[in-house]
């Protein structure tokens, strides 16, 4: 294997890895489970804005080994730029965007480009992706008049994105859906990772983001979080405020539907290989 970030990704996970049997472990759960849909990463756009070299090494990686996990991106600062440059911005409320039609073409043509990027760097370290049309994710307008063409996920194409992980490639899906109209709507990707979560059940659900985890006050991660015995306290302490508190309760929704054995953690761009072969993970692991 030629030197580079896919190589440097795999030194360090043989290096924690002892005797090779937990990775053993891991490999024949993934395979028990099917083998494709074993897991969903999420990726918010500020990982692949800063980190996205290191998120296309694990992911390359993951696919060399021959894991087709399915990947949904967002592009949150992406859009924040592109739409404040294009002189559209129509603001958010209760934190969704506002989308206009002049907003969405923003919206979707950015999402396209973020996908398009990511599966390039994914590509330049040897691994296959192929990118999910809109409209294998088909979503209810949330409320017109308010938030424009926000949607709601309803139901999500399972033979388009199937097809892709037999055929070896990693499915990677941006934000964008179609409501029942034929039109392409916003909608928040967190929102997207869980459709996809209740449609696959997969064993593991990694979200990706840029501090790595939960960081408590002092700015150390927190390794594991009960929300139903500490979430209250930690947004009362302000440990857990805007955007984390948001994406928690979201977790809090998506582990309430999903199977007991469904791991869901919020890890570092570095940690996605780790995360699904190390019993300890390396980020928040979130329970109920
Ligand atoms: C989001 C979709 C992008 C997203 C938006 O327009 O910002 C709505 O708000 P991150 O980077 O994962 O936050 N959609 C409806 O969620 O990106």
């Amino acid at each position: 294997m030629a030197d580079g970030p896919v190589k440097t990704a795999l030194t360090e996970l043989l290096g924690q890895i002892r005797d090779g049997k937990e990775i053993r472990t891991y490999l024949d759960r993934f395979g028990a489970a099917g083998g494709t849909s074993f897991a969903i990463f999420k990726l918010g756009g500020a990982v692949l804005r800063d980190d996205l070299e290191t998120v296309a090494a694990g992911l390359a990686l993951l696919n060399t080994v021959g894991l087709t996990p399915i990947v949904v991106h967002g592009a949150g600062p992406q859009l924040d730029e592109a739409i404040a440059a294009a002189g559209v911005d129509a603001g958010k409320k209760d934190g969704l965007r506002v989308s206009t039609p002049e907003v969405m073409d923003v919206v979707s043509t950015i999402a396209m480009r973020t996908t398009i990027a990511l599966s390039s760097a994914i590509g330049q370290q040897g691994g296959h992706t192929a990118a999910v049309p809109p409209a294998a994710i088909r979503a209810r307008i949330v409320d017109e008049e308010k938030y424009g063409r926000v949607g709601d996920p309803l139901a999500v194409d399972l033979e388009t994105i199937s097809a892709i992980t037999d055929s070896g490639s990693i499915p990677l899906i941006s934000n964008i859906g179609v409501d029942e109209a034929g039109r392409l709507v916003n909608i928040n990707a967190d929102a997207v990772a869980r459709a996809l979560a209740l449609a696959f059940e997969p064993l593991k659900i990694v979200f990706v983001t840029g501090t790595g985890g939960l960081l408590d006050n002092e700015g150390d991660l927190i390794t594991s979080i009960n929300l139903n015995a500490e979430l209250e306290q930690m947004i009362k302490d302000g440990t857990v405020h805007s955007g984390m508190q948001l994406k928690l309760e979201e977790i809090g929704k998506l582990l309430s539907e999903l199977p007991p054995s469904t791991s869901v953690s919020i890890t570092s761009p570095d940690g996605i290989v780790r995360e699904l072969f190390t019993h300890g993970g390396q980020g928040t692991l979130v329970r109920l």
